[in-house]
């Protein structure tokens, strides 16, 4: 068996010797956040990979994260201990079909979600994450925009901006897409006192049963701050782990066992030591496509 101590202790010493600081995304397991000097959603990760004075970035989470991170700090290095982890909705958009995208729209400003590869955020106007979507686009000021590569989060901004036309890419997170409102209302029947907390990655149908519609760092917020004593989360399970740190005692039901992503879930402590130890798993942007997306990633950083 592996002893979990013994390798946190084993990360610790070798990130010290690295000068290393490891960043673990919300949906990371619980004993690799555990493990991480800082857990957050992708904003707030960004945030502190433009400001960290360490020389190393380990970033437990997937490929676009990490690639955020190297274009927020072209300086440092940036490993991501499983090379593998990737996100299926960020493939949903190439930088080809991007530019596409903007050609069949002229004059149209392109808003990105933080999920997507650098070179797609290259050819972008400026970046979103879910937590700061709305006012990213509201920021604007414009009638219409295009909006890639989440078609969900697409419709959730324009249900809030309704002076604003959406034209949406046809990308999701299978993840979140999968989920019905049928599943949630299940739910809903067995815990008919938990308030009901959907992420904008969901469908619009699943998003109109839900109490509140909130990005993770939302959700740690809110459940630290609401009335209620249970809740049916509707996000990537890895999530429950900190909605029971921010809010101990409280009860967190997930709406569904199956909301787990794969990728997520492929960094594991050992390879975090191993990323360490080895420095292996390097993420690099090229000059140009790096230089080309900072702008749009420093304009998400600053908004919201
Ligand atoms: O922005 C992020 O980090 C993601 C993928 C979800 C969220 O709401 O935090
Ligand atoms: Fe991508 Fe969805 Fe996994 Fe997030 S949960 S990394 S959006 S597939």
């Amino acid at each position: 068996m592996t002893d979990v101590y013994a390798l946190h202790a084993e990360i610790a010493r070798l990130a010290k010797e690295r000068d290393a600081v490891i960043l673990a995304h919300n949906y990371q397991r619980a004993e690799v956040q555990d493990t991480a000097h800082h857990v957050g959603d992708s904003l707030g990760l960004s945030r502190i990979a433009a400001a960290t004075d360490a020389s190393v970035i380990v970033f437990a989470g997937v490929h676009f994260m990490a690639e955020t991170a190297k274009i927020l700090s072209p300086g440092k290095t940036v490993l991501l201990p499983e090379p593998r982890a990737g996100c299926p909705m960020a493939d949903m958009i190439t930088a080809e079909q991007a530019v596409a995208f903007k050609a069949a729209h002229p004059g149209l400003p392109l808003v990105t979600y933080v999920n997507s590869s650098a070179a797609v955020k290259a050819v972008t106007d400026i970046c979103c994450t879910s937590a700061n979507a709305v006012e990213v686009v509201r920021s604007l000021g414009a009638e219409r925009i295009l909006f890639a590569p989440d078609r969900n989060l697409a419709a959730w901004v324009a249900s809030q901006l309704p002076e604003v036309e959406v034209v949406a890419w046809d990308g999701y997170c299978p993840v979140h897409d999968m989920v019905t409102p049928a599943m949630v209302i299940e739910m809903t029947d067995i815990h008919p006192l938990a308030e009901v907390i959907t992420h904008p990655e969901c469908r619009p149908e699943v998003n109109a049963l839900a109490d509140a519609v909130l990005s993770t760092s939302g959700m740690l917020r809110h459940v630290a701050e609401s009335d209620a004593d249970e809740f049916i989360v509707v996000t990537e399970g890895g999530l429950l782990h900190g909605l029971s740190k921010a809010a101990p005692g409280k009860r967190f039901y997930n709406v569904e066992p199956k909301m787990v992503c794969p990728n997520m879930k492929l960094t594991t402590l050992e390879k975090v030591r191993d990323t360490l130890r080895d420095m292996s798993g390097e993420v690099t942007v090229p000059a140009d496509v790096s230089a080309a997306a900072l702008t749009s990633v420093e304009r998400m950083v600053s908004v919201g």
